[in-house]
């Protein structure tokens, strides 16, 4: 007689894993290659997440992180998360044919600091330093048009030369939460700054933080599928612990969980980054139905139906 299982509950966050604009910068890797051979050269991690890119180089892309790296003749694409304007312009000098899957949730960013810059306004960007999307938003701009402001800390002690000629953007995966206490403090501070018309933290972004926050209080452990190098991966883990997990950690894949921690938890919850494939999704629920008697229940909080069309060069690929 075989033993009685151990069970457990598992919420299963809803939206999770892949945005628009993760699947269609991943498309636009994969049909640079069907349109034009491999190799297809990518100017760093198309998205942050191991897998998928382990996945490309299977199928011809090789990854880089400078244009410096690319030779002229082979096509390149641009990640997900934009490039300074001078990475174009070298692409252009040096006559490559190149891709740009930059998301346009973040190109839309660039317009509205190009936008301010028009206006006179000096900017504060409101992401983490050394983030490839940071660099890139800064990048559209002149070098001292914009200043980075990573913590509360930041945005208190931010002096303007001209207190009434301010304007804000931020990078589009950060913690809603975080960067609302953070815009206050900025207000307060400049009740003239010019904020977006409406936030630039992505659809996607906000979806996955308010579908973790629906489970996190009644979750023992809340694991999040991800990469290290996930900015959005890296929020869900830290707003699941905010809102009430007792315990919350970010996982590669099912082979990084830790098994000694899910067993003192009853109640699981499972969510992914937007750059972590379903598949990653189903290889931690099947190795935890492989050991416990699940119940799993799925927390839906809203619907996406987001598309993102792809680069007209692109259109004619099957
Ligand atoms: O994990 P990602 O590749 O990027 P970050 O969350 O680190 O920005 O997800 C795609 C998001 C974009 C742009
Ligand atoms: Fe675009 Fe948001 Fe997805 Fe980043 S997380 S690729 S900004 S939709």
């Amino acid at each position: 007689m075989s033993a009685k299982r151990t069970s457990k509950t598992v919420l299963l966050a809803a939206p999770r894993g892949f945005c628009a604009g993760v699947d269609r910068a991943i498309q636009i890797v994969e049909k640079s290659i069907a349109k034009y051979g491999a190799p297809v050269y990518v100017r760093h991690e198309i998205v942050h997440n191991r897998h998928v890119v382990d996945r490309l180089v299977g199928m011809g892309a090789v990854f880089v992180e400078e244009l410096e790296d690319c030779p002229d003749d082979r096509p390149v694409v641009f990640s997900a998360h934009g490039v300074p304007k001078s990475v174009p312009a070298a692409a252009q000098a040096r006559e490559m044919n190149y891709l740009d899957a930059t998301c346009p949730l973040v190109s839309k960013v660039h317009v509205e600091a190009e936008k301010h810059a028009a206006a006179g306004h000096h900017i504060l960007l409101i992401g983490h330093e050394g983030h490839p999307e940071v660099v890139g938003t800064m990048g559209q701009l002149p070098v001292g048009r914009m200043s980075l402001i990573e913590t509360e800390e930041d945005a208190h002690k931010f002096t303007a030369e001209d207190p009434e000629n301010l304007a804000l953007v931020t990078q589009t995966t950060l913690s809603v939460d975080d960067t609302s206490a953070m815009i206050d403090i900025l207000k307060t501070r400049f009740p003239n700054i010019a904020l977006p018309y409406k936030e630039d933290i992505c659809y996607a972004t906000t979806n996955r933080q308010m579908a973790v926050k629906a489970i996190a209080e009644r979750c023992d452990l809340l694991l999040v599928i991800g990469s290290q190098t996930s900015s959005n991966s890296k929020r869900l883990v830290e707003v699941g612990d905010k809102a009430g997990a007792d315990n919350a950690m970010l996982i590669s894949s099912a082979d990084s969980i830790n098994w000694d921690i899910v067993d003192q938890a009853k109640v699981i919850g499972l969510s992914a980054g937007a750059s972590a494939p379903e598949y990653l999704t189903d290889g931690v629920l099947a190795a935890l139905k492989s050991k416990y008697e699940i119940d799993m229940q799925e927390v839906e909080v809203t619907k996406e139906k987001v598309i993102f069309r792809l680069p007209r060069k692109l259109l004619d690929v099957a």
